[in-house]
């Protein structure tokens, strides 16, 4: 069975092409490219200049490059087609790969455009000058060097090919300016059409359908487009007539939730938590997931969280686990498509905010359809937790660990989902990694509202010191753990990026404020949750 992906390529004539540059844009756009995430520099002048010669693909100006790369992520888990950054030379991109590192584990399709210093300039070892291909390769699927101008539409649909084949990944093409500026020929040839089809096994389904009838007990966990309401509403009819429990994966790149649909919380962080649950079934069941692993290796533990003997898969990363899903239920002939966890609105006293009541307010206030970015233990986990009983929503999650992540993932969801109220529930430590994103929303006018969980210290940095025995923490540890002396004005800092911004210290403040930042429609809100 198959599923066709999103992307429908458009194939244009034109008369316009006069550079390498404008061929590679129409190139782009022709197979889907809307969108470029840019911070270029003098490498990448052609292109920049191509992106007004070449209407239809949206330049967006990030101030750190790990903005842009963030935004592509947000972007591509939004859309499924992947954006362009447009970064500069191996200095710019490596400024990007933390967030094309989280892109790359969420299985994200973008299309990096690294220029470069002419080809007869290269030799001189000029400043900027640097070994590109092996800072992209650790992220990237496909890595290529435009070699000469004859290449530019090949690499290009070659790029787009390779990072829409299921699982989908990143490319990156280096771009000589040399090859950007001078003129080519018309292109004589439409582009081939890209599209990317999954599939899934049907021998799997049914050696798992043939163990839930056995009355084996089934935990399934779920990633990828399992997470969608489809797959989610099939995971709760296979739950409703067999003795099967459900998780999502701990960091999953896009999952819906509420509104009605199946409450499948995320599998535990800590690996102590996390296996109290697996073990409690016969067999753990992965679904578009690789086997739950400890996201840290402690003394003690095992790294695998499952014994690899008690563990199937349904469908892997590269195949389609919401049809599998769908089939599943079919075959073992499960009951009605609308089991799951009711609507409802928590009670709420009037009290200091703490990261559980922080949960409950957002998941109170979430409109119909939202989509929220969740960077940052300390309210992500009770968030998560409380939203099953909110609206339809939306969730992404930092898929890699690389923090950083959040704003610029809701920066480039906002971007794809103009209809969609964004929000990005975000640990203060990890904000000032990618602050700069705050100005990016405010000059492109996207109502994200950011709801800074300001504990000003790294929790879970602190968590962890304990865990490795240290009941007092020392100056030292400390000074590396505190975000004190100063603490951040949250307030000043977004009213430095043109963010408009308040402070929230109850239930109640919290509640005026949420009310407050969805009457702005027209740019970004700040929260600073100030919590007990
Ligand atoms: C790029 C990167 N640098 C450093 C780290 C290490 N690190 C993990 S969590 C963390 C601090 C998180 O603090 P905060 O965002 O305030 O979240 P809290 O735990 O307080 O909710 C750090 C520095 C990382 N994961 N990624």
């Amino acid at each position: 069975m198959e599923t066709a992906h999103p992307l429908a390529v458009e194939t244009r004539h034109t008369d316009a092409v006069t550079n390498g540059a404008e061929r590679m844009l129409l190139a782009a756009r022709a197979a889907g490219a809307e969108v470029c995430f840019a911070n270029p520099g003098t490498t990448e002048m052609p292109l920049v200049a191509a992106l007004d010669a070449v209407p239809g693909i949206r330049a967006v100006l990030g101030l750190f490059e790990g903005v842009c790369t963030g935004a592509a992520d947000g972007y591509g888990r939004m859309t499924g087609k992947p954006a362009l950054t447009l970064l500069h030379l191996g200095p710019g991109f490596a400024n990007g790969i933390a967030n094309l590192h989280n892109a790359r584990r969420a299985h994200t399709p973008i299309i990096n455009i690294v220029g470069d210093h002419a080809s007869w300039h290269l030799q001189y070892d000029a400043p900027l000058t640097s070994d590109i291909h092996s800072l992209a390769r650790p992220v990237s699927g496909m890595v290529r060097t435009i070699e000469s101008t004859v290449d530019i539409e090949t690499d290009t649909i070659d790029a787009f090919q390779a990072a829409l084949k299921a699982p989908c990944s990143i490319s990156t093409l280096v771009f000589p300016v040399d090859h950007q500026q001078h003129p080519v020929p018309l292109r004589a040839d439409e582009p081939p059409s890209i599209e990317s089809r999954r599939s899934f096994q049907e021998t799997r389904v049914e050696a798992v359908a043939q163990m839930l009838k056995a009355g084996k007990s089934v935990i399934f966990l779920l990633g990828g487009g399992a997470l969608s309401e489809r797959g989610q509403r099939a995971a709760g009819r296979i739950g409703a007539s067999a003795a099967a429990r459900f998780f999502s994966e701990t960091f999953p790149a896009r999952t819906e939730r509420g509104g009605g649909l199946p409450d499948i919380d995320r599998l535990p962080y800590f690996p102590e938590k996390a296996i109290e649950q697996l073990e409690a079934a016969d067999v753990v069941v992965l679904v578009e997931t690789i086997a739950p692993v400890a996201y840290f290796g402690y003394e003690g533990l095992p790294s695998l969280l499952v014994d690899e003997r008690r563990l199937m898969t349904l469908a892997d990363v590269a195949e389609c686990g919401e049809g599998a899903l769908v089939r599943l239920a079919q075959l073992i002939g499960s009951g009605p498509s609308d089991i799951g966890a009711p609507m409802s609105r928590y009670a709420l006293p009037e009290c200091a905010l703490d990261a559980g009541f922080v949960g409950k307010v957002l998941s109170n206030a979430l409109p119909d359809k939202a989509i929220v970015s969740v960077e940052g233990g300390t309210c992500g986990y009770p968030f998560v937790t409380a939203s099953a009983s909110a609206a339809r929503h939306t969730i992404l999650t930092n898929t890699g660990g690389a923090i950083g992540q959040g704003l610029p993932v809701a920066l480039g969801a906002a971007i794809a989902c103009p209809e969609r109220r964004v929000f990005a529930l975000q640990s203060d430590g990890s904000a000032q990694y990618t602050i700069q994103s705050l100005w990016t929303m405010a000059r492109e006018r996207l109502p994200v509202v950011m709801l800074i969980a300001s504990n000003r210290r790294y929790g879970i940095l602190q968590t962890e010191l304990r865990r490795a025995g240290s009941a007092e923490f020392g100056p030292q540890a400390r000074a590396l753990t505190e975000l004190d002396n100063p603490a951040f004005d949250w307030l000043a800092l977004a009213a430095g990026y043109g963010v408009p911004a308040v402070r929230a210290s109850t239930t109640r403040e919290l509640e005026d404020a949420l009310a407050d930042a969805l009457m702005h429609e027209s740019g970004p809100f700040l929260i600073e949750m100030v919590l007990a």
